[in-house]
């Protein structure tokens, strides 16, 4: 996409802006090859979710577990950071007085972007944790060690991807800090996310109570299409580095 142009009262919330939230989903990362989890080409088409991203799951199976995430660990690992997550990233000095990722993706790829102020709401892939004992390691070692099964702890227990299965409570800390910013911002980027998985989902309506100017970016509609100050029905890789363009211009119109 060659330019954007931003209409007069969104443009003036961006110019004014003191508080942003970039909140993203698995789209995000569709155009660095991953896949995402609803819709067409889905992860979850061809499998069922309670099979795998549950703790019931991995205590039924957890072979079956461990290797589905070792696939999309090396999957995160080999991909590259894509337009998007760069564009997400120059937000940050666009809006220098207060401007945060809250993402649900777990592949580390907007830190690899250089996006510094970021809030992992579902954990992370790179990492894994001992289910027992909390003892935390490399992901990528521990598959190296073990590519088959979970690896055993010391102390007997097992390792598991430090990712928050449907059933398992958000990080404290994280989740506050993302509902305080989504309740306290005047601008909230929704990006290539369903916005159907809560609580996260639940940040976009705390945004709309706030006031905030509410964009979203998805080639589909979200169940809270209707809200949107703003809706950019385009891939993120295409029209991300034309809305941070048309913000920067925005907040100094003489560029
Ligand atoms: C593009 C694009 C391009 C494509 N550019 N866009 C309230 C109501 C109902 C249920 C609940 C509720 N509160 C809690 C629940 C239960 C449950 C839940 O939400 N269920 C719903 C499915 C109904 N939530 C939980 O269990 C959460 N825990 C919790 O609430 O604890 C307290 C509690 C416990 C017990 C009972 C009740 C409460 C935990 C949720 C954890 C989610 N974990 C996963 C897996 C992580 C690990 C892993 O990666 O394997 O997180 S599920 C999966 O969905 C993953 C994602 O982060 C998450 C969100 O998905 P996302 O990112 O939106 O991706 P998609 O695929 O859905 O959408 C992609 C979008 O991109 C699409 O719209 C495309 O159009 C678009 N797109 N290409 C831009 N190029
Ligand atoms: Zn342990």
């Amino acid at each position: 996409m060659d330019s954007l142009e931003l209409s007069g009262p969104v443009r003036e919330r961006v110019r004014s802006a003191r508080r942003v939230v970039v909140f993203s989903g698995a789209g995000v990362s569709r155009e660095s090859g991953l896949d995402t989890f609803r819709g067409a080409g889905g992860l979850w088409e061809r499998m069922r979710p309670e099979e795998l991203a549950t703790p019931e799951a991995f205590r039924a199976d957890p072979a079956k577990v461990w290797r589905w995430y070792a696939w999309r660990w090396r999957q995160a690992s080999e991909a590259l950071p894509n337009p998007a997550h760069h564009a997400v990233a120059r937000l940050e000095t666009v809006f220098p007085s207060y401007m945060v990722v809250v993402t649900q993706n777990v592949d580390g790829l907007h830190q690899r972007a250089g996006s510094r102020h970021l809030l992992e709401l579902h954990g992370t892939i790179l990492r894994a944790f001992c289910n027992r004992c909390g003892r935390t390691q490399d992901m990528g070692e521990a598959i190296a060690g073990s590519p088959e099964e979970p690896p055993v702890c010391s102390c007997g227990g097992r390792f598991r991807p430090a990712v928050v299965w449907f059933g398992e409570s958000l990080p404290e800390d994280t989740l506050a800090e993302a509902c305080e910013a989504a309740s306290s911002c005047d601008l909230f980027l929704s990006v290539g996310t369903s916005s159907t998985v809560y609580p996260a989902a639940g940040l976009i309506e705390l945004a709309h109570r706030a006031g905030a100017c509410l964009i979203e970016v998805n080639p589909e509609p979200t169940p809270f299409s209707g809200l949107m100050d703003l809706r950019l029905a385009a891939p993120a890789g295409e029209v991300l580095p034309a809305l941070a363009d048309a913000m920067e211009r925005s907040r100094c119109p003489s560029t």
